[in-house]
This record gives C-alpha cells, structure tokens and sequence, in this order.
C-alpha cells in the first residue's frame, strides 16, 4: 500500500534512507497510548515506543494537559539571567528520583547536547580544581553519544564518524568494547564473561598517565549499537579505575533513565555511582525534545569560586529550561511515580526476555541480547547487501502487521511500553518471526 498525499521531497530526513524512504514514505499522523495512527488510516502498534522515548504511552493525558496549560501560561521565558518557575520544579523532581549526593541539574534539549555539555562540564571541573591538564576523554568502541562533534568523538560507531574523521576531537581514546559472539551469544541479561575489559583503562592509563585523563564516558547499556548490557562487574570495575587516577565517570543515561531498566537510573540499577548522568527521552517521555546532565555536589560545587557576579560555567542553550519542556517533564515524571511505572517495568522484564528470546533458535538471528526492557536481535547479513534484511524486516512490520518494529543496519531494537501488556508483548515477537521467515 502507498501514502501519496504528503509531498515528500522538502524534508532531508535524519537517519534515513531517503531516496529508499520517499519511494514508498511511511508517514505517521495521529498517536493514542500503544498504537500510531498512519495516513493511510492504520492503527499500528509501536514496539520501540517512539525513538526510546515514550515509555508511559504515546499522548499521556497527564502530559497533554500540563503542556496544553503551560504554552498558555508561560510560553517561552529567558533562560540567562532568569528562569521559568517550571525549570526549577523539574530539577528538583529529577534530584528527587536520583540516589543521594546528586544535586545540581543543567538542561538541554537533546541527548547530543547533554553529552557535549558532560564532557565540557568535565574539562571545566579539572581546571577549576587546578588540573587543567586533564584534557583526555576517552568513550567506547560501539557508543553512542549523539551526534555533535563532541559526542560523535567519544562515540564508537563507526558510520557516524567516517564522513567527519578528519575533523574529530583530538586528545580522544576509545575503550574496547564488550560484545565477542565467541563468548557471550544469546546472553540472557549481562554476559558472565568480560569484565576484564573494564581493564582496558588501566592500558590508556598507562599510556597517557592516568592524572592527563578528564573523564570516560560510557553507557552503562549501550543502545543504539544493539542493546550491549555491561558484563557482570565490568561497570563496578571501571569506577574503581576512574577512582584510582581521579578520573571523572559520566554515564550516559539518554536511554537507560527513567525505568528503561527497571529504575529510576541505571547507576541505582547497577549499584554503581557516575560523577555525571545524561539524559534525555524518557524525561518528558519524548512529548518536549529535553535533555538534561545532573552532576555530584562535589562537580558543582568546584565551579562556584571567583567573584560572584562572574558567570561560572560559559555554556548554556537559548532553550535550556524551556517552560513547556520542564512542564511535560513535571508530568511525566510524576507520571512515573503515580503509576509505579518503575516497578512495573522491573516486572515485565522476565516476560520480555522469553519473549524476545524466543527468535534465538530462527536460522536468520545469529545474536539475541537484553537488558531490563531493551532487546537486540541480530540478523545474519544478506551476502554483500549488509542491512537490506533489516531495513525489509522493519518495512515489512509496518505495511503488512501493523507494528513498528525498529532496525539499525541488521539488528533489530525493542523498546517496549514501560507499561506493555504481556500478550503484546507476544504478538510483537510472533509478527516478527512471521516477516523474519518470509525474508529471503
Ligand atoms: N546518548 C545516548 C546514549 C543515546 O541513546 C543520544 C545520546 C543522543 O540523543 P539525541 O536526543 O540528541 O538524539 C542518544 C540517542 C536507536 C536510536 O535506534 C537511539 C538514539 C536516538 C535515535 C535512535 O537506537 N539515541
Ligand atoms: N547561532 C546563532 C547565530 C545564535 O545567535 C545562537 C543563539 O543565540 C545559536 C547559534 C545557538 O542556538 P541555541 O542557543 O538554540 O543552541
């Protein structure tokens, strides 16, 4: 079936095949909880709920009303040098879901922004204590971290950094990353085998003299390179490396915040405590594009010298607070409390996992892989057509049963619904089996 009344040759779409898009565009009108609403008048179920994002449903009501009541309030008011009332509400409901010592939260509005905002935090930290030398960062092989330059440095995937090596940050290292099919396939949960990769640190450390190191950034799930949960003790061991040179953790948290993983962060999830946390998506649960970096006391509290009519920190977003973002997030995030939507995320985990787990014996997957409820499904390349298989997966879900099912390259993301049901869940997995075997 094709959608032909949109014009679609104005808008260069991101992240996609546009010329393959416009030929047959998928276009997406209308949103209620679990399903979109296509313009050919579909209902379809959305298994990556939104991009990650929209985890209590798509047009929360709580969220409708409370952005419906704010942009007639206060629409827009500067962000220097004054602040909307709701800026300063979130910050304090964000703190309030974070573990203790957590304190200060600056806002963004994207995940890009607050991983670049991370890393200049970082930098600007060391020379406030006198360790301007401090200037190395160092990411992951296979992270992500959006898509400005400072973020795509640190970043470890591969075709989002070929066009632009040349004019990449400099004083970048990257961290091995953790997923060897040799050992740890078909993972349920984190993989037994390689924490030792956690010692990868003390191989940059050696080379570049741990006190040069600013920070390392991580995300304690890697997402977007096809859900790598941390191997049991991997993330615990990185902490205690970062402590011993002084070196600042940053988690990025764009997706694993706000129950992806059954809790408020990953770092309560894993027991383990950043300096700094990202975020983004499920803050306002996708309905205002937001992103915020909370740090520890101690990272704020070492900007705060000089005269105190000087600015501390040089950085900040024209947007940075938005009155209408910072009230959608408000709403979700009380959202999350009323619904116990943490909880019930944790509880659907082991349901998802089956479920998910249930392709690993098709003789297309040759990986399956989760964490909380994120999964990645990885399908055997098409020889020399690397991707087509996934992109034909994710089209086919859409046209023929309704569902958005989410590919990158040839691996297939789920995010389901914070608050799925169980036999959607399984209507999700028995679609996509059905489009895996009428794939050739
Ligand atoms: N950090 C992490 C860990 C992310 O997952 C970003 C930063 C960038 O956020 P913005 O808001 O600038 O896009 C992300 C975003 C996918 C997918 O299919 C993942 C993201 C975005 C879109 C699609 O995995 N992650
Ligand atoms: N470019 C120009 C010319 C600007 O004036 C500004 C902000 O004032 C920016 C870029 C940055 O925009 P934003 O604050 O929305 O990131």
């Amino acid at each position: 079936m094709t959608t032909k009344s949109t014009a679609v040759d104005s808008y260069w779409m991101p992240f996609t095949p546009n010329r393959d898009f416009k030929e047959n565009p998928r276009i997406i009108v209308g949103a209620q909880g679990h399903y979109y609403k296509t313009e050919d008048g579909r209902k379809v179920y959305d298994a990556f709920s939104g991009l990650w994002t929209s985890g209590l449903g798509h047009c929360h009501p709580g969220i409708v009303e409370a952005v419906q009541k704010q942009v007639a309030t206060l629409d827009y008011s500067l962000g220097f040098q004054a602040g909307s009332d709701k800026a300063f509400e979130l910050a304090e409901r964000v703190t309030s879901l974070a573990p203790e010592g957590y304190s200060k939260v600056f806002f963004t509005n994207s995940g890009s922004e607050a991983a670049d905002t991370s890393l200049k935090m970082a930098l600007g930290y060391h020379r406030a204590r006198g360790e301007g030398h401090r200037t190395r960062l160092i990411g992951r092989e296979k992270g992500y971290h959006g898509v400005n330059f400072g973020g795509m440095s640190v970043g470890g995937m591969t075709p989002n950094r070929k066009a632009f090596g040349a004019s990449l940050l400099p004083c970048v290292d990257h961290l091995s990353h953790t997923w060897d099919p040799g050992h740890n396939a078909f993972s349920r949960g984190q993989p037994k085998w390689g924490a030792h990769l956690a010692e990868d640190l003390e191989r940059l450390a050696a080379l570049h003299d741990g006190g040069n190191i600013a920070a390392v950034i991580v995300e304690p799930v890697a997402g977007s390179a096809g859900v790598l949960p941390p191997p049991v003790g991997y993330l615990e061991r990185l902490r205690e490396i970062c402590d011993k040179y002084g070196i600042l953790l940053i988690f990025d948290e764009v997706i694993t915040a706000f129950g992806r993983i059954g809790d408020g962060f990953a770092a309560q999830r894993f027991g383990v405590m950043p300096d700094i946390i990202n975020m983004a998506k499920g803050l306002t649960n996708g309905v205002i594009p937001m992103g915020a970096v909370m740090v520890r006391d101690e990272i704020y509290d070492a900007f705060m010298q000089g005269p105190a009519q000087a600015i501390e920190l040089f950085h900040g977003y024209t947007y940075s607070g938005h009155p209408v973002a910072a009230a959608a997030g408000i709403a979700a995030l009380e959202a999350y409390v009323e619904e116990e939507t943490f909880d019930k995320s944790r509880a659907l985990e082991g349901h998802f996992e089956n479920a998910l787990h249930s392709l690993a014996d098709h003789p297309l997957v040759s990986d399956v892989r989760n964490f909380g409820l994120m999964g990645g499904v990885d399908i055997i390349s098409r020889p020399g057509e690397v991707g087509a298989r996934g992109l034909e997966t994710h089209k086919k879900c859409f046209w023929e049963e309704d569902i958005v099912v989410r590919n990158g390259g040839d691996i297939l993301q789920f995010s389901p619904f914070l608050n799925s049901r169980p036999e959607d869940i399984d209507m999700t997995f028995e679609k996509v089996r059905r489009v895996l075997d009428s794939l050739d």
